[in-house]
């Protein structure tokens, strides 16, 4: 029979769940018991054989002479208890949060313990991201610029804390702390502290060899190969993080650029790489007056632009002219979302007259397939000798709608068939798409973006900057209200298109 520690009775302070508003925010204190529960702990950990000594192989290929299963501990609810109590009070005073999260799954119960016997709030993150209904990659309810604290068992490397902080930041909570039971002293510390993470340790590895070496748990020469293997493999855990991070690596823009066969995909490539911008604001203001103006704030932190001139009251010819001015200054092209639905014939008409002459001013146009590939073949009779590019619409981010499954097969079919003049498509999960990826000189761009799910009272759905790119595989997020409603669209363009180009990198590097 195995004895625990009674249950320790911490002062931590027990704050009311208020709505979520005001969250109350944490702070924890002291570290009375940190040695003696330690030891204890270890000895239990070592105890239900959590810790075992021998020759293991581990997930990264190398044999290591020690190897820890944490998994264990939900058998052993006392124990689990006491883990949870020691991990949040031996985390300093200065450190405040609102809410945590454990990293999926083992620390998942870590986690719910910590919540439930201290009153925090948690949030969990999804591991795979439902590709229907509201698709939240973070579950619970946080308000932005909340901090979040990461609970986790075991620290190698440090590569699952960060997967777990990249949505919660995207969702636009702070991340700052991570809490981990043991750390295998294998990089995962400097690998986060490089991310801006502080990891707080209860118990590091070579501590516990040596205590167990104390308790007569053994022998000198196993504590001595644990401590050299140690010492052997101190870089290992951060060479490997990067390793896996690379698992669906995907090549950069640079490199597309040149897979590019339309001139204007070619160019809005490079215009990303060189502004390290994957944003497209979707200007989607009252007047044409507040257009220019919005174009001027955020024309520095933008691949491109996206109009629906027909919104515009205060249109007149020299739209154009105007908007291209502000676009050459900045460097962004100019996307007219203008969703095309006609037989060829008839859009060829619609692109180049009428009020708009759009032919004249867009650098880019998009249209629905729905008319079968004479709509694209009529747009490149006149878009294809002035240079332009085309977004088919293979999908949508409005809740309900019909472009799926086969519709999006043809749209991928249409544009291999033309891709001098088709740049890439209009989607929301390019990953899902069978035969993902698909041919990656065409670019993938998502509308229903703002920094936390959810969406608008007629349909709209959003994802986060990090799930469009990261998990859905595409490469420019498209972002409306999130930036032109905001109280300052500068501000809020730069934060998005550093989150959006963040998770690019995440996903290339
Ligand atoms: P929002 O304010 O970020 O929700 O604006 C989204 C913009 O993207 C808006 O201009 C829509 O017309 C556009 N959009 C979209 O939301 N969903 C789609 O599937 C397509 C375009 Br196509």
């Amino acid at each position: 029979m195995i004895t625990f520690l009674p249950y320790i009775n911490t002062s931590v302070s027990t704050p009311t769940l208020t709505l979520a508003h005001s969250f109350p925010r944490f702070s924890h204190r002291h570290h009375r018991h940190k040695m003696s529960s330690m030891e204890s702990l270890i000895l239990q950990l070592h105890e239900i054989s959590a810790v075992k000594f021998g020759s293991f192989k581990l997930k990264s290929g190398i044999n290591s002479p020690v190897y820890i299963d944490l998994r264990l501990i939900i058998s052993y609810p006392s124990l689990l208890r006491h883990i949870s109590q020691t991990l949040i009070t031996s985390i300093p005073t200065t450190t405040t949060f609102d809410l945590i999260c454990g990293v999926p799954y083992t620390a998942l119960p870590i986690a719910t313990t910590v919540s439930i016997s201290n009153d925090i709030p948690m949030v969990m993150r999804r591991k795979e991201v439902k590709d229907y209904g509201t698709s939240k990659a973070i579950e619970g309810n946080y308000l932005k610029d909340q901090a979040c604290l990461i609970i986790e068992d075991l620290v190698t490397s440090g590569a699952s804390v960060l997967e777990t902080a990249a949505p919660l930041r995207a969702a636009g909570l702070k991340v700052t702390d991570a809490v981990v039971l043991i750390d295998r002293e294998q990089g995962g510390r400097e690998n986060l502290e490089e991310n801006g993470i502080k990891l707080h340790a209860i118990i590091k590895l070579s501590e516990m060899v040596r205590v167990l070496r104390d308790k007569g748990k053994l022998e000198e020469e196993t504590e001595k190969g644990v401590l050299r293997f140690l010492e052997e493999n101190r870089r290992v855990g951060v060479v490997k993080a990067v390793e896996k991070s690379v698992r669906v690596k995907s090549l950069g823009f640079e490199d597309r650029a040149k897979l590019a066969k339309n001139e204007m995909g070619k160019r809005l490539f490079e215009v990303m790489v060189k502004k390290e911008s994957n944003l497209c604001v979707a200007a989607d203001v009252g007047t044409a007056k507040e257009l220019l103006e919005l174009a001027e704030k955020v024309g520095q932190e933008i691949c491109m632009l996206k109009t629906h001139v027909d919104i515009l009251p205060d249109f007149t010819p020299d739209f154009g002219a105007k908007l291209r001015a502000i676009a050459d200054k900045y460097n962004f092209l100019i996307f007219e979302d203008r969703k095309f639905a006609d037989i060829g014939n008839t859009v060829t008409m619609q692109y180049e007259g009428g009020i708009f002459r759009i032919l004249d001013w867009a650098d880019i146009v998009n249209c629905h397939i729905i008319s079968g590939p004479g709509i694209v073949d009529g747009l490149k009779l006149k878009g294809l000798p002035r240079g332009k590019g085309l977004l088919l619409l293979a999908e949508m981010s409005s809740a309900g709608n019909f472009a799926k499954g086969d519709y999006t097969a043809a749209a991928v079919k249409i544009a291999e068939e033309r891709s001098d003049f088709v740049m890439g498509f209009i989607s929301v999960n390019p990953a899902s798409w069978p035969g993902a990826p698909v041919n990656p000189a065409f670019i993938q761009a998502t509308p229903g973006v703002q920094m936390v799910t959810g969406g608008d009272a007629l349909g709209q759905q959003y994802n986060t900057p990090y799930s469009v790119i990261y998990d859905r595989g595409s490469d420019i997020i498209i972002v409306g209200r999130g930036i032109i409603k905001a109280a300052n669209p500068a501000q809020a363009a730069r934060e998005y298109r550093l989150q959006g180009w963040d998770a690019y990198l995440a996903k290339c590097t």
